[in-house]
């Protein structure tokens, strides 16, 4: 691309992320059992003993680690962040530091934190924890600026240190100590977290495990963290903020696993919604809320590879490029880069049968052709600069009907 080269991320400790543009984020949790989504303790203010009896029949015998990972690898998905605690308090792994986790509480019996890290680490995915450091409904003295069990605790007496210190700190040493490397850890909704805290966590985790990443979420100060999480579907704009980012996305229009919500995204929307997200140089964060049976819902899993098959055919288009170095934003799709090569995401349905047309490209282009097309069918194009007005514009002649489903990579 001559002068309009565009320069690798540099930062090395965040590389395998930024490469990696693509993960599946996995809401499970006891809460599957009320199949109403991972806030119902909270909006149906279940007392904790009565929550807590859910774990007593909590037994996901259908739940296969190696089956979970084959599915992201499936869908084009290079890491896994799974919430080993929602703001329920109930930990999915075995923890020491509270009795109130699926090993010791269930029948099941089992550490499915453990069989993932193991089935990640033989798939060559990146595990990564989602962990709810501030909000915890079960433990007595967590303190959130507005979302507490008020049913069960009384606000005036609650001493933060002592769920801080006592089961926060410690549950996240385990995560950090007995399932090998994490990727990162995912925090959230830390409203009321003073900084001091929120600093006093970060060198926690970072002197555990100085590679393990950290999201923005950890704290409502300005500028913590790695990278930066935006909102529910949200899309960054490259050049806000210097950190890399993610929008963290839901299939339906819930995270965790629910039978009242059937408005599903089609394979072609997230599809789009990749392209959109990487070519403003994010990652994709995606959700999948597995059943209290341990499955997968198949209404997700066959969205994951239908997606997967189009990324499979585009994979150079998507994995280890950057986002667009155009500054304005193209109404027919987008744009990823790498040293090189410019790969343009056109949308089917605005498909420009009588040519494609960009401006900005100023070094010489030696062939154009459609990633899926497996001949490499070279397209004809022209490029004329106007050096007065410094206007360098490509024109692409293109097949009359696009060469892949939903998006077509040029
Ligand atoms: C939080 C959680 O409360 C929720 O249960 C889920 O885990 C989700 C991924 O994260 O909810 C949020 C938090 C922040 C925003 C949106 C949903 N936000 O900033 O837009």
């Amino acid at each position: 691309m001559g002068e309009q080269e565009v320069h690798k991320r540099s930062d090395p400790a965040t590389a395998w992320w930024t490469d990696a543009r693509f993960g599946m984020f996995i809401h499970w949790g006891l809460y599957a059992a009320l199949a109403k989504g991972e806030w119902v303790m909270y909006a149906d203010k279940i007392p904790v003993r009565e929550y807590e009896k859910l774990a007593g029949d909590f037994n996901p015998q259908q739940f296969d680690a190696a089956a979970w990972v084959q599915l992201a690898k499936d869908a084009g998905m290079k890491y896994i962040v799974i919430t080993a605690k929602h703001h329920d308090g109930f930990a999915m792994f075995h923890s020491k530091a509270d009795p109130f986790n699926i090993v010791d509480a269930t029948p099941f019996g089992r550490d499915p934190m453990k069989e993932l890290a193991e089935a990640c680490r033989e798939a060559g995915i990146v595990l990564c924890f989602y962990y709810s450091h501030v909000i915890d409904w079960h433990h007595p003295h967590s303190l959130h600026k507005e979302h507490n069990n008020t049913w069960d605790y009384n606000l005036a007496e609650k001493h933060f240190p002592e769920y801080w210190e006592g089961k926060a700190k410690p549950q996240l040493k385990e995560l950090l100590t007995s399932y090998g490397p994490v990727g990162l850890l995912w925090f959230d909704t830390a409203g009321g977290l003073s900084e001091a805290d929120s600093r006093d966590i970060v060198a926690f985790v970072k002197g555990l495990q100085p590679d393990c990443l950290i999201n923005s979420r950890v704290s409502h100060f300005i500028g913590m963290g790695d990278y930066v999480s935006k909102g529910d579907n949200e899309i960054g704009m490259s050049g806000e903020d210097q950190r890399p980012w993610e929008t963290p996305m839901t299939l339906n229009q819930s995270w965790g696993y629910t039978t009242r919500d059937q408005v599903w995204k089609t394979a072609e929307a997230v599809i789009k919604k990749l392209v959109n997200v990487i070519g403003k140089g994010g990652n994709l964060l995606l959700n999948v809320g597995p059943t209290p049976e341990g499955t997968i819902p198949e209404l997700s899993a066959e969205r994951l590879r239908e997606v997967g098959e189009w990324i499979r055919r585009n994979s150079d288009a998507i994995y280890g490029t950057e986002g667009s170095p155009f500054p304005a934003e193209l109404e027919f799709g987008a744009v990823t880069t790498r040293p090189g090569r410019v790969y343009v995401h056109v949308h089917n349905d605005k498909w420009p049968a009588d040519g494609l047309v960009m401006y900005g490209i100023r070094g010489e282009v030696s062939r154009i052709y459609c990633l899926a097309d497996p001949k490499k069918k070279e397209l004809a194009f022209r490029q004329t600069v106007d050096e007065a007005l410094d206007l360098h514009v490509l024109k692409v002649e293109l097949p009359a009907e696009p060469a892949d489903e939903h998006v077509t990579v040029i």
